[in-house]
C-alpha cells in the first residue's frame, strides 16, 4: 500500500486496512485459488448479491457485462445498498458493505443473505483484489458514486444526478498483481447463471461479452420445474408437466420439483443456497424418504397396493426419477472434503414433512397422473423381484463362488489386486492375441463377444441375466449397484480395449455407461481405464514407428519426408500379431492408458442420457461431433 492513501487515513480506519490487507496477503482464504476458478468466483460473488436482493423480493432483473478490457460490471434493479451513514459507526453503510469482510448481513435490517457461494464472502472480498472498483446506487431518488482502488475509497460518496430508478451497479477490474491472468470464460460463466436463473424462478440474467460481441438472457418462469424439463428433454416422459412443490418451514425455502421418464436410472440434483450440494445431505435424505413415504401411503389408500402386499423401496420409487431438490437457508453448513454435503441435521425433518405433505396432496388432487406413477414404481419393483429370483437360479445352478468364474477368462497369477490388471477385449481373436501377448502374472483377459447390453435401455432383470455383463461382474468379484463392494475388486486396473471403428467405440460406450450406471465407485476411485491400441504403422527403411493420433501421423511424416514410407491403418485389434499387441498397447513401460474421469455428474448424465436414450438424432449429432476425439475420452 502506499504512503500516500495511508496518510489519508485516520485511525478508525485502520482496522479496514488490516482486513483488506489480510485477504490481499491470503487470497486463496477467501476465493480459493488465484486462478481460473478464484477469478469467476469475483463475478459470482456480485451477482450473489444482488440474487440475495431478488430472493428478499425487491429485484427481478440482474445484468452482468465483460468488458473489452476484462472488467466487469453486475447491474440489478434492487433497493440499493444504503447510502446514509450508520448510527454506530464513522462510516456509511455502503462503504461498510464494501469494505468489511461479512458486514452485508448486519446492515439496513434483515437482509436474507442465504444465496453466498462456497466461501460466501462478499462485496468487501472482490474489492479488495481489484485494481479499482466503482459503485452506482440508484436510491431515494438520486444516483450516488463512490470509487476504491484496492479496496481503498478515493473519496466520499458522490450524489450527481436525480433518477427515479432504484437499483445497485458494481463495476470492477481484479487485480492483475494477484490473479494469474483476467481471461473469463463465457461458457463458465453461462453455464452458472443458467443455473441461477432456473434456481430463482422469475428472476430474468442476462450475461453480455463485449469481447466477442456474445449475448446470453436466462429467465425461467418456472424455476427448477423448467430445469427437469430440460434435463428430460430427450426422453419419453410419463407426466407431461414435472410436479411442483413448495413451502417454507422455520426459516427454510424449500422447492422440489419430480418427473418421470420411461428409463431405468435415477438423476436427483441438490442444492443447497444455489450451491450444487454434489455429496447430497439432510435436504437429499429428507426428500427421499419423503418420495418413498407419500407414494406408499397413497398407494395402500387407494388399494392400488393390497395391505397384504409389501411396500414400494426406495430404489422402486426413484428408477427413472429425475428430480431437484432445492433449499434456501440462513445458515447452511457445508460438510465433507470438496463442501458440497449440507449438513445441516433439522433440513432433513424439514423437508421429508413438507414434501410428503405436499406430494401426498398433489396426488390426491391428480388421480391419473398419481395412477401412471405407481404403476411404473409397480413394473419396477416386479423388475426387481424378477431380477432377484434370476440371481437365485443363478447361485443355485452354478453352486460355489470359485466356479462361477466365466469360463473364458484368462485369469493371472499374482493374487495381490493392487498389482493385477483385467484386459475387457472386444471379439474373441482380438482376446486370443492378448492372451497370448500378455505378461499372464499379473495381466488377465477378458474377451468379450459381441455387442454389450444396453443397460440404458434394458430393466434390471434384463441386465442380471446378460452373459457378457454377468461374465464381467464376476471376473471383477465386487457385485453391482447397492451390493457393491469395492474393497472385493480382484484387479485394480480395468482396462477397456475396443478396435478403432465406430463399432470399438460403440461397445466402448456401452461399457462406460455399465461401468457408470453400476459400479460408479470404481470410476470414481480411479480404477478404470481405456486401452490405447496405435492407428498407424510407419515403416522406414529397418525403423517402424506406432502412431496413435492424427496429429501425430502428420508430424511423423513431415519428420521423415523425402524417405521411402509404408503407411499401415490399423482399425482392428486382430491385425496386430500377439507381440505387436504387447509393445504398442499391452506393456506397461511403453502404452499410454487413458483414466476415466467422471468430471462433472450432471454434464456426464446428460451425456448418457443423449447417447444411450431412445432418441436417434441427438445421438447421431453427438457421436459424429466427438468421432475424431474419442482418444481424448472424458465422461
Ligand atoms: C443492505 C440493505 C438493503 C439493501 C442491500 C443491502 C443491497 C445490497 C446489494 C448488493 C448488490 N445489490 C444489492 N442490493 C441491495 C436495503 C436497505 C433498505 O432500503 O431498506
Amino acid at each position: 500500500m502506499e504512503e500516500s492513501e495511508l496518510n489519508q487515513y485516520t485511525a478508525e480506519n485502520i482496522q479496514i486496512l488490516d482486513e483488506i490487507e489480510a485477504v490481499r496477503l491470503r487470497p486463496g482464504m477467501y476465493i480459493g485459488t488465484t486462478g481460473r476458478e478464484g477469478l469467476h468466483h469475483l463475478l459470482y460473488e456480485l451477482v450473489y448479491n444482488s440474487v440475495d436482493e431478488a430472493m428478499a423480493g425487491f429485484c427481478d432483473q440482474i445484468e452482468v457485462t465483460i468488458h473489452k478490457d476484462n472488467g466487469v460490471t453486475v447491474v440489478d434493479n434492487g433497493r440499493g445498498i444504503p447510502t446514509e451513514t450508520m448510527s454506530t459507526a464513522n462510516i456509511t453503510a455502503l462503504e461498510a458493505v464494501m469494505t468489511h469482510l461479512h458486514a452485508g448481513a448486519k446492515f439496513g435490517g434483515p437482509v436474507y443473505n442465504t444465496s453466498s457461494g462456497l466461501h460466501g464472502v462478499g462485496a468487501s472480498v472482490v474489492n479488495a483484489l481489484s485494481s479499482w472498483l466503482q459503485v452506482e446506487i440508484r436510491r431515494q431518488g438520486k444516483i450516488y458514486r463512490q470509487d476504491y482502488r484496492r479496496g481503498i475509497p478515493t473519496g466520499e460518496i458522490q450524489a450527481t444526478e436525480d433518477s427515479p430508478d432504484t437499483g445497485t451497479t458494481i463495476t470492477f477490474l481484479a487485480d492483475e498483481e494477484i490473479f494469474e491472468n483476467l481471461d473469463y470464460d463465457f461458457d463458465t460463466i453461462c453455464q452458472r447463471l443458467r443455473e441461477l436463473a432456473f434456481l430463482n424462478k422469475g428472476v430474468q440474467i442476462s450475461l453480455k461479452d463485449e469481447r466477442t460481441y456474445q449475448e446470453k438472457t436466462f429467465y425461467f418462469e418456472g424455476g427448477i420445474a423448467s430445469f427437469v424439463n430440460r434435463l428430460n428433454r430427450n426422453r419419453a416422459v410419463i407426466c407431461p408437466s414435472p410436479i411442483y412443490l413448495s413451502a417454507t418451514v422455520d426459516s427454510t425455502i424449500i422447492e422440489a420439483t419430480l418427473q418421470y421418464n420411461d428409463s431405468f436410472t435415477e438423476s436427483t440434483s441438490s442444492f443447497a443456497n444455489c450451491v450444487n450440494t454434489r455429496d447430497g445431505g439432510s435436504h437429499l435424505t429428507g426428500f427421499r424418504s419423503a418420495l418413498t413415504h407419500a407414494f406408499n401411503d397413497y398407494s395402500k389408500k387407494n388399494k392400488l397396493i393390497k395391505d397384504t402386499e409389501p411396500n414400494l423401496t426406495g430404489d422402486d420409487v426413484r428408477q427413472g426419477l429425475v428430480a431437484i431438490i432445492s433449499v434456501k437457508l440462513p445458515k447452511p453448513q457445508f460438510e465433507g472434503q470438496t463442501k458440497t454435503k449440507l449438513g445441516n441435521p433439522e433440513v432433513r425433518s424439514q423437508v421429508e414433512s413438507a414434501v410428503t405433505d405436499n406430494l401426498s396432496l398433489y396426488l390426491e388432487q391428480h388421480p391419473s397422473e398419481a395412477r401412471a406413477i405407481i404403476n411404473k414404481c409397480l413394473l419396477t419393483a416386479k423388475a426387481r423381484e424378477a431380477a432377484r429370483k434370476a440371481r437365485d437360479l443363478v447361485f443355485k445352478r452354478t453352486g460355489l463362488e470359485a466356479s462361477t468364474l466365466p469360463g473364458k477368462l484368462a485369469e493371472c497369477s499374482e493374487k495381490n489386486p493392487a498389482s493385477c490388471e483385467l484386459y475387457l477385449v472386444e471379439g474373441d481373436s482380438a482376446g486370443g492375441s492378448a492372451k497370448q501377448g500378455r505378461d499372464r502374472r499379473f495381466q488377465a483377459i477378458l474377451p468379450l463377444r459381441g455387442k454389450i447390453l444396453n443397460v440404458e435401455k434394458a430393466p434390471k432383470d434384463k441386465i442380471v441375466a446378460h452373459e457378457e455383463l454377468r461374465a464381467i461382474v464376476t471376473a471383477l468379484r465386487t457385485n453391482t449397484d447397492e451390493q457393491f463392494d469395492l474393497s472385493k475388486l480382484r484387479y485394480h486396473l480395468v482396462i477397456i480395449m475396443t478396435d478403432a471403428d465406430v463399432d470399438g467405440s460403440h461397445i466402448r460406450t456401452l461399457l462406460l455407461t455399465f461401468f457408470y450406471r453400476h459400479m460408479i465407485e470404481a470410476i470414481n476411485q480411479g480404477h478404470l481405464f481405456i486401452a490405447q491400441p496405435p492407428l498407424y504403422r510407419i515403416r522406414c527403411g529397418k525403423k517402424q514407428f506406432w502412431i496413435y493420433s492424427e496429429q501425430e501421423k502428420e508430424d511423423k511424416l513431415k519428420e521423415l519426408e523425402g524417405n521411402k514410407l509404408e503407411v499401415q491403418r490399423y482399425k482392428g485389434l486382430g491385425e496386430m500379431s500377439p507381440e505387436q499387441l504387447w509393445s504398442t498397447t499391452m506393456n506397461p513401460a511403453t502404452r499410454t492408458l487413458l483414466q476415466v474421469k467422471v468430471e462433472d455428474a450432471i454434464a456426464a448424465d446428460q451425456a448418457f442420457r443423449m447417447l444411450m436414450g431412445n432418441e436417434v438424432l441427438p445421438r447421431r449429432n453427438f457421436i459424429q461431433a466427438h468421432a475424431q476425439n474419442v482418444r481424448n475420452l472424458d465422461i
